[in-house]
């Protein structure tokens, strides 16, 4: 028996979602048909839209190993700013969303309105998000604490900052991602845990 989960990565037009996917593109070992390895891609990182869509979302497909005893693969969906039917219900369905937010000041109005629409898709359930500040490097990066306040919600689990297009912070992010998925917090139906 195998389960599945389902990682949404969301945040405004140019924020570093690509980056991210791009980096463990290049990282995660691609499956070499040993069944043991745990952190291994099936495929590699690919776009694909579902219907309606002007911009493609990218795709991904991992084994993550077990989590609750179960074998379990991970489709990454990075989805365009332009949310659709297609992309909302994936949202909705999604067992965790990667929430990257562009550290450079001009960008906060762009990223509180990436941030309202992943929150206003799924009003009656709390989907732990993991948020990543990117772009630490920019010379006018707003203060790390600045942004933490901004983006602290009852379902913000995790908060890591990041120099995307460097890799640097990327794994992390997504090992905390790793740490929500195989957390038994995940069902204590949907209740988030603060880990700031
Ligand atoms: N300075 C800086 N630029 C970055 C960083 N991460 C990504 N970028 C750049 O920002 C632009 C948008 O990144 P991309 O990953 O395509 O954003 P997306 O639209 O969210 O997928 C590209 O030119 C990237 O090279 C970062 O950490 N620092
Ligand atoms: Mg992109």
């Amino acid at each position: 028996m195998t389960s599945s989960k389902l990682l949404i990565v969301y945040g405004a037009r140019g924020s570093g979602k690509t980056a991210n996917l791009q980096y463990l593109n290049t990282n995660l070992l691609l499956n070499d048909g040993d069944p043991h390895r745990d952190l291994v891609r099936y495929t590699n990182l690919t776009t694909k839209s579902g219907p309606g869509a002007n911009d493609a979302a990218e795709h991904m497909h991992l084994s993550i190993g077990k989590v609750d005893e179960m074998v379990t693969t991970l489709d990454v969906y990075a989805l365009p700013f332009e949310l659709n039917d297609w992309s909302k219900q994936l949202i909705r369905t999604c067992d965790v969303i990667c929430f990257i937010v562009d550290s450079a000041g001009d960008r906060q109005p762009a990223n509180k309105e990436a941030f309202r629409n992943v929150q206003d898709c799924c009003p009656d359930r709390l989907i732990p998000i993991v948020v990543q500040f990117n772009k630490r490097d920019l010379t006018d990066a707003l203060p790390l604490e600045v942004l933490k306040a901004e983006y602290d919600s009852p379902n913000s689990w995790s908060v890591r900052e990041a120099v995307a297009f460097e890799g640097l912070g990327v794994f992390s992010t997504f090992l905390d991602i790793l740490r929500v998925l195989k957390s038994s917090l995940v069902s204590w139906n949907n209740s988030c845990y603060k880990q700031i």
